[in-house]
């Protein structure tokens, strides 16, 4: 007797099973098929994933003015934004952006009256004046020499005293990163991946996602502008940092 799937409730929620059979050597990208299951695969990708949205809300709540604006960036299917709205309340907007059509397209088809969505880079894109700016897990997707100017434009939106929460998988030094690993791979199995699902899935991601090491995201923040730079989350090998705009411009 086969399982009956339950039909996905939400747009992105059908169970993940993309690399359950052989798929070649192609890299991983934020495209349909990855959208249509993304929740579930960040579900089971990432531990602490439900912890760390609700602590992105509450933490981020406490930095946002009245009226001040909120960004979600690389907002995926807009978990964040849609937590940080519903902490924070109508009055204060929250924009979500993403560069992948695809997960976009699943954001705006459940309307949400205070969360805007938008498909765009988010190098490129304008950042109008903020109190909290949110980079869950999206900054290791750009490549390295985009990372400093990026948090370098987001500084400068922030007003001084707003808050950057700044999701990444770390990079560890050895031996921790290979103990890392083999325990990353185990809560992976304990999420009911196969070892073919982990392997694929390790490959395809290999190039797209390049992670840095904690002290490197701690100077790169420093050089941003940011001060007060504090881990509020940290489960195998991803932290959380918050990080708060410092008074001064940057020199
Ligand atoms: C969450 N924050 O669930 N511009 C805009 N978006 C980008 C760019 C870019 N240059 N590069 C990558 N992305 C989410 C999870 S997922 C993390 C974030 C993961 C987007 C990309 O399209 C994807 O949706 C997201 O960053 C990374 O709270 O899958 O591990």
């Amino acid at each position: 007797m086969t399982r009956e799937e339950p039909e996905p409730e939400f747009p992105g929620h059908a169970p993940d099973s993309l690399y359950a059979t052989p798929r070649g050597t192609g890299q991983f990208r934020f495209d349909a098929e990855v959208a249509d299951v993304f929740q579930d695969m960040v579900e089971r990708s990432v531990p602490g994933y439900a912890s760390l949205i609700h602590g992105i809300a509450v933490l981020g709540g406490k930095y946002a003015q009245a009226g001040a604006t909120c960004y979600d960036l690389g907002c995926s299917l807009g978990t964040a934004a849609r937590a940080l709205s519903a902490r924070m309340g109508p009055e204060h907007p929250v924009l979500a952006i993403d560069s992948s059509p695809d997960m976009i397209a699943h954001c705006t088809r459940v309307p949400h009256s205070s969360v805007q969505y938008r498909c765009a880079d988010i190098r490129e894109v304008a950042l109008e004046t903020a109190d909290v700016v949110v980079l869950n897990l999206t900054l290791q997707f750009l490549p390295p020499e985009d990372r400093l100017p990026l948090l370098r434009r987001i500084a400068e939106a922030l007003r001084p005293g707003g808050a950057l929460i700044l999701t990444e998988k770390v990079r560890f030094d050895d031996p921790g990163e290979a103990l890392m690993q083999k325990r990353y791979e185990s809560f992976k199995r304990a999420q009911g991946y196969s070892e073919l699902e982990i392997s694929q899935k390790r490959t395809a991601l290999e190039q797209v996602l390049v992670r840095d090491s904690s002290a490197a995201h701690r100077e790169r923040l420093a050089a941003a502008g940011f001060d007060s730079i504090t881990p509020w989350f940290q489960c195998l090998h991803f932290t959380s940092l918050l990080a708060i705009r410092r008074n001064a411009k940057p020199a």
